[in-house]
């Protein structure tokens, strides 16, 4: 921390106690003291969990989620009080947080993490997400996986693809296969891209999004890697892990309602060699994620745990108005924002042509069809639906070499990718299933993953009769069943046998 060299005089810990309420709220993180008061209404994670921990000495938290320089770029630099002169008593000091599990559950999730398969022996993706939902946290497996109220939308983005079916070509020459594009002006070897998910030491405490920077750089195929604006490493480590010049990265970016905060993100990831900026349009509050709320409040022996009663003001207006996620975002702002940049700008979070049409107008470089894994809004469409009610429109219009379109939500299978860009995508991501590969085994389990979508693209090619990505096109598919949506929950494998069911409330005993 660079306030490190602040000459401030020491705090005392018994004053630091007396600062444990709601409206006087000062903690300690790894050695220095900090007034949150002002804060606590803005904080992304929630005011609960600050308030819950109030005069309190929280580093083992706070470094579980946070990248090492949150602080000094987010809270100002008066709010860091001084350094703490001693140490907090131990019932002041906060264990790290394992909502819903004990100590046994924990032991046992060690053990089984070291009796993972060989990486080799796994097949495709599927594989790392049923391992993942078996040796994570809790909290991290509730985190990461859940979708927002009744999950339809994330159910629906993977079930969508499975409406969609090929008419492939015969007696085509596929000896040799390439997979390799163009992603905004620049070269890549894969038409995937590992989408922007927050909080990856989660899953892998020690190296977060290091690991993936290393997992998409050290392979044949460099895969490009978009970087969460809530990244648990510092924008600077994960750019500095990427072991190959020939990767791309880029910055998923949450607008601030400081836009001094946001201007001065732009220009570091200039500074830092990215090659875009991917701004998200579809979170001006953050989706109900009721198994991640559920678990929060879970009533279990940790004496951390947030109190019932802080329910509302962890998830309700506060939450909603997070200084993090301009409420107030407009289309202007995003042209204001492009000029204050040389990379090009890709608006993430587009849901319908209307708005594909707005970006093109205000000259975006690129779109993302995304509902954001189906944690926003449920009931929004299946992104691959979205895309194909786009695509013949702009062609129409021949605004379809305007700007790129990017997709992601629910991509499991290389299948998955081909249609995609059979409809006219540039690049599909995917979020989740790289998040459990490097929860699971690390950097490795991130190549591992990107040669399975790779392999599975190379044969699904071959049997479609296309040799190269800009032969895929519409007339390959098959798309008369892609409106028969179905309310039922999907009955493939996945959902049977690794999702839970959602629990409801439970009685107890007075
Ligand atoms: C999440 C900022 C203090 C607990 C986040 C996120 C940000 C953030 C930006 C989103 C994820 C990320 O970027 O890591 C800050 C800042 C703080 C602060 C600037 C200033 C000191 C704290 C404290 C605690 C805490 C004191 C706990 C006592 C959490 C948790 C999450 C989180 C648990 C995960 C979110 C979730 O479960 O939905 N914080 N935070 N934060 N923060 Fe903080
Ligand atoms: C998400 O969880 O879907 C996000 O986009 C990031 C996030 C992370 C932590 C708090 C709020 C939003």
């Amino acid at each position: 921390d660079v306030r490190q060299d602040s000459k401030k005089p020491g705090i005392l810990p018994s004053e630091v106690a007396r600062h444990d309420k709601d409206n006087d709220c000062w903690v300690v993180i790894n050695g220095f003291v900090y007034d949150l008061t002002e804060f606590i209404g803005a904080h992304p994670g929630g005011p609960a969990i600050i308030q819950a921990n109030a005069g309190k000495d929280v580093s083992a938290i706070f470094s579980a989620f946070h990248a090492p320089d949150v602080i000094e770029k987010y809270l100002p630099e008066e709010k860091c009080l001084g350094p703490l002169d001693g140490h907090m008593q131990p019932n002041l000091v906060s264990p790290a947080l394992a909502p819903g599990e004990t100590p046994e559950d924990i032991e046992r999730k060690e053990e089984l993490r070291q009796a993972l398969p060989e990486l080799d022996s796994l097949i495709n993706l599927y594989d790392f997400e049923y391992l993942a939902s078996q040796i994570l946290t809790k909290q991290a497996w509730t985190y990461y996986s859940s979708g927002s109220e009744d999950e339809f939308a994330h159910r629906e983005n993977h079930a969508a693809y499975h409406r969609i079916f090929f008419k492939p070509r015969v007696l085509v020459n596929v000896g040799e296969i390439d997979t390799s594009t163009v992603m905004l002006g620049h070269d890549v070897s894969v038409p995937f891209y590992v989408s922007a998910t927050a909080l990856v030491k989660l899953g892998n405490p020690e190296e977060g999004e290091k690991d993936i920077a290393r997992g998409c750089g050290q392979g044949e195929f460099k895969c490009p890697q978009m970087i969460s604006n809530f990244a648990s490493c510092t924008l600077k480590e994960t750019v500095e892990a990427a072991p190959s010049k020939d990767q791309l990265q880029w910055l998923q970016v949450y607008v601030n309602t400081n836009k001094s905060i946001t201007e001065n993100l732009l220009k570091e990831a200039e500074k830092l060699g990215l090659k875009a900026i991917f701004i998200t349009v579809d979170a001006p509050c953050l989706g109900r994620r009721e198994k991640d709320i559920k678990l929060k409040f879970t009533s279990d022996n940790n004496p951390q745990s947030i109190k019932k009663t802080k329910l509302e003001s962890s998830i309700g207006a506060s939450r909603a108005l997070s200084s993090f996620q301009d409420a107030a975002l407009t289309w202007d702002d995003v042209v204001e924002l492009k000029s204050k940049t040389n990379l090009p700008i890709v608006i993430k979070g587009v849901q319908c042509v209307e708005d594909v049409l707005k970006a093109v107008e205000i000259g975006a470089s690129g779109v993302v069809l995304s509902n954001h894994g189906g944690r926003q809004l449920d009931f929004s469409r299946a992104p691959i639906e979205v895309l194909a009610e786009t695509m013949p429109i702009l062609k129409e219009r021949h605004l379809d070499d305007k700007l790129e379109i990017f997709i992601d939500g629910g991509v499991r299978r290389g299948t998955d990718i081909l249609k995609a860009l059979c409809l006219g995508a540039k690049g599909v991501g995917l979020g989740r299933p790289f998040l459990y590969a490097n929860s699971c085994y690390g950097r490795d389990g991130v190549e591992k993953a990107i040669d399975m979508l790779t392999e599975e693209i190379q044969y699904s090619m071959r049997l479609l009769g296309v040799k190269s990505i800009n032969e895929l096109r519409p007339e390959l598919l098959d798309l008369s069943g892609i409106k028969n949506r179905s309310v039922d929950f999907p009955q493939d494998s996945l959902y049977k046998s690794v999702y839970e069911k959602p629990e409801h409330a439970q009685f107890v005993e007075r």
